[in-house]
């Protein structure tokens, strides 16, 4: 995430403190009447896989978190394993695969399916980058050729989907990526032409934030996406889906978010013949009160309004949440904190620090359990 989104985040729940709170109460299901289901049973009800982030290291250190993640997951996103700065710290030197090998076998022993996060991004890039000897117009795109080739094919067959691009855009256009400021806008093209080359049955997704709500600012990033979706495809780049981060925040579900017109625009996406899948699921909770109680409440409200709004649509592939357990939320982690002004730690997932079910679990569990039956994968 970017610093536009957190402080748009931020300033939102600002403006949301003290509004109190509202929400279709009567509607939430408790965990007990849903019983624990698996969620990865819940969502293959109407053909679609339930995932999660998480970091390896934690999967290795924390059994409760791993019989979680084993638990309700069909799907391991691994958190951070994949992305270019751990992958090629040093240029010249070798890959360090050390990380997302394990991941990947992690989840294999599992028989999960994998998703890689992410080639290229404005974010974790190694400190080489910004040294014009090793990063510049002249060697961009076979740097990029290079990294995708050789990464892909280490895990061809074993990462059914791939984030190939990653926050390519904003509300005006292209976002000012490393990439495009080397290669220009069709760095785009270049990356999905090369993943799909070392890999060509693996799902070719491009990742987006911020598209989910009836706000100006998601309004325009939507029709910005539409239209790079269309340019793409008018020059027969292959890219199969759309990923929606659908990093959300409470007061924007409450307030900025409408079920018709998100049911509307994803229907745009698939009308193209493309897949969604939501990618990274969480909701802050930065404007609602510090009491527990509450907080869940209201939360699990906001799952269940966005859930039921996007499993309606059956090009809708699945749902890959940013992390399963509050305890290891990226929301909560020292680097990234997205701080509360109680300095309380956000309550984001579906279940609490100890491993234990939250209404955000029910909620998923329901919305998954009543969702429409999902268009066949095609990979
Ligand atoms: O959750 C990830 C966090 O641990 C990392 O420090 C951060 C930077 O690499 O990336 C976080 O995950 C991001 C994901 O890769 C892309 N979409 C936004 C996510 C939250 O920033």
């Amino acid at each position: 995430m970017e610093t536009t989104r957190r402080g748009l985040l931020k300033a939102g729940a600002a403006v949301a403190v003290g509004a109190g709170v509202l929400g279709p109460r009567t509607l939430l299901p408790d965990a007990a009447a849903v019983g624990e289901t698996a969620l990865r049973t819940a969502a293959g009800r109407s053909g679609r896989y339930f995932g999660s982030s998480a970091a390896v290291l934690n999967l290795l250190t924390d059994p409760s978190y791993a019989d979680l993640i084993t638990r309700h997951c069909s799907v391991l996103a691994p958190e951070n394993e994949f992305k270019w700065a751990l992958l090629r710290p040093v240029p010249g030197q070798p890959y360090n695969f050390l990380l997302a090998d394990q991941a990947v076998a992690w989840a294999e022993a599992r028989g999960m399916d994998v998703r890689g996060n992410c080639f290229t991004w404005n974010n974790s890039n190694p400190y080489w980058f910004q040294l014009p000897q090793f990063f510049n117009p002249g060697n961009a795109l076979a740097v990029l050729e290079e990294h995708i080739t050789t990464v892909m094919t280490r895990y061809k067959g074993r990462v059914r989907s791939w984030d190939v691009v990653n926050e390519a855009t904003n509300g005006a256009g292209y976002y000012p990526t490393p990439w495009a400021k080397m290669l220009g806008p069709r760095y785009i093209d270049n990356a999905f032409t090369i993943a799909h080359r070392a890999d060509p049955d693996a799902q070719l997704v491009l990742n987006e934030y911020n598209l989910e709500y009836d706000n100006r600012y998601s309004r325009d990033r939507q029709a910005v996406m539409l239209r790079v979706l269309d340019d793409l495809q008018s020059r027969d780049v292959p890219v199969h889906a759309l990923g929606v981060q659908a990093h959300l925040a409470h007061h924007a579900v409450r307030g900025q978010f409408d079920p018709a017109k998100h049911q509307r625009f994803l229907r745009s996406v698939a009308s193209m013949g493309l897949k969604i899948v939501i990618t990274e699921l969480d909701i802050t909770d930065q404007d609602l009160p510090g009491d527990v109680v509450t907080r869940d409440r209201e939360i699990a409200v906001a799952y269940q309004r966005y859930l039921d709004c996007v499993l309606q649509v059956p090009q809708v592939e699945g749902v890959v949440s940013w992390g399963l357990s509050d305890k290891h939320s990226w929301l909560n982690s020292s680097e990234e904190r997205f701080e509360r002004e109680d300095g309380l730690d956000q309550r984001p997932l579906p279940f609490d620090d100890r491993m234990a079910a939250k209404p955000a679990y029910a909620a998923t569990a329901r919305a998954l359990g009543r969702a429409r039956r999902a268009a066949p994968r095609t990979r």
